[in-house]
């Protein structure tokens, strides 16, 4: 194991991966930016280095602050957390090659999956499902795209490969308006992602979000772990998380997990990871997947009672990775209310200082946060503050203790996404489970 690992991340998940590094044993350095000089889970590791101002890109974005930080604390890994450069093939290389483990999967693979047609490529090729859509990127040729077009049939979607989770796509409903949209996302994904590549799927349209965890040594082993549903969402923004999906045959799960373990063993890939799907008419359809730990990797924790956090650092450290799919057993039901510091009916950002602060407890009750009394939530940085967890041998226990978790929390001093939850844990669609990636957005479209 380990002797000291660097954690190159904030907030709620770098006290996470504290926790997890206590646990076994490793010391912690926690870099932090002048914003968040102040902040428990700093003074709480073994050693704290200030690696720059507050904007992101001149410090949790700032490679080579982060690798000076490593070298001058003799840490001998990195964890990225999520967000940031988690999912950056060129910073997991820098690691590497500056003598440190990153831990995480491979820079190759980050690569791959970074790339979304080169993803969905390696899925066709491993036997996932994918939705059914251009053989690749598309070509120039505007006759040629106009074929793809009808061959797929309308509406379709056109996404930029360097694109995800939500970034650079465009719905087309027509052939009329098909090579302008091409022209237009080209254009786009070419400024934002330097990449101008695009494909063409058939637009879902009214999908759920499902997704399936992964562990993978790298090698032969590599397990899944049950799913989530993570459809509750605004503005690609996900809001609730649960697992297991509310509604889906066991069958139809079970099929597609080990799908996306076979994968795991046909890529080589190694560490957590996660297999994006759309699921429609008890279908699934492979969009993307993600190489890092997820904010929501906690439901799964709940009814797996697998710690992945520590299966990561223990896969990065080289030790045998001895979990094996029957030891994976689901049970009961987990449910992850994101709590944002914003308005909740505007959605404006509500950073400050928070004047009182009481967190819930009780059976099946957790709750992963950084904040506490007298904490500033900066302005500089995404407005999550904590994730509220419940778990219940039923869906409907994991809601009713949610209702009450959400009643004794007390957030003072800045508004928060509470008062949504709550309207959310009382929705009749939400109770009765499985409602679509557009439900949140149409519902708060009716709000008066
Ligand atoms: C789609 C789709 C419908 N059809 N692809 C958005 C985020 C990115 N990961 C993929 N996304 C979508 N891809 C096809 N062929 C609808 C979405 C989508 C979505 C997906 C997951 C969660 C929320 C979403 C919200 C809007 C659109």
């Amino acid at each position: 194991m380990f002797e000291k690992i660097l954690i190159a991340n904030r907030g709620e998940i770098a006290l996470r991966i504290q926790r997890a590094c206590r646990e076994l044993g490793v010391k912690t350095v926690v870099v932090h930016s002048e914003a968040d000089r102040d902040a428990m889970y700093v003074h709480l590791a073994d050693e704290s280095v200030c690696i720059g101002p507050p904007a992101a890109r001149d410090s949790y974005l700032n490679m080579p602050a982060l690798i000076s930080a490593a070298e001058v604390t003799d840490a001998e890994a990195i964890h990225p957390g999520y967000g940031f450069l988690a999912e950056n093939a060129d910073f997991a290389d820098r690691v590497e090659k500056s003598g440190f483990v990153f831990i995480g999967p491979s820079p190759a693979s980050i690569r791959l999956m970074g790339d979304k047609v080169s993803a969905k490529h390696a899925m066709i090729e491993a036997g996932v499902p994918v939705v059914p859509g251009s053989p690749g990127a598309l070509p120039d040729d505007p006759e040629e795209i106009l074929r793809i077009g009808r061959e797929v049939g309308y509406p379709v979607i056109i996404k930029a490969s360097g694109g995800g989770g939500g970034r650079g796509m465009r719905v087309v409903y027509t052939e009329a308006a098909l090579l302008n949209a091409v022209t237009m996302t080209r254009a786009e994904a070419g400024a934002a992602f330097n990449n101008p590549e695009v494909y063409m799927e058939k637009f879902l349209e009214n999908p759920r979000h499902i997704e399936i965890q992964v562990l993978a040594d790298g090698g032969r082993n590599s397990i899944w772990l049950g799913e989530r549903d993570c459809s509750m969402q605004r503005r690609h923004q996900k809001v609730i998380e649960e697992a297991p999906a509310p509604g889906i045959a066991r069958r139809l799960i079970e099929r597609i997990g080990e799908r996306c373990a076979e994968a795991c063993r046909k890529i080589g890939y190694r560490s957590a990871g996660t297999f994006e799907f759309l699921f429609e008419n008890d279908e699934f359809y492979f969009i993307e997947m993600n190489t890092r730990i997820q904010v929501e990797h906690t439901v799964t924790e709940m009814i797996t009672g697998i710690d992945l956090v520590q299966q990561q650092i223990r896969i990065a450290a080289g030790e045998k990775f001895l979990l094996r799919q029957r030891d994976i057993q689901i049970r009961g039901h987990a449910i992850e209310c994101r709590i944002n510091a914003e308005d909740p009916f505007k959605f404006t950002p509500s950073p400050g200082r928070i004047t009182n602060w009481h967190v819930p407890g009780g059976p099946g009750v957790r709750m992963d946060s950084h904040v506490f009394t007298d904490y500033v939530v900066p302005p500089n940085y995404d407005s999550m503050i904590a994730k509220l967890i419940t778990y219940g041998d039923t869906r409907e226990q994991a809601i009713a203790r949610m209702e009450i978790a959400l009643s004794e929390m007390v957030v003072e001093g800045i508004r928060t996404n509470i008062p949504l939850h709550r309207e959310l844990m009382q929705d009749a669609h939400f109770r009765k489970g499985g409602t679509s990636i557009h439900f949140l957005e149409h519902k708060l479209a009716q709000r008066p």
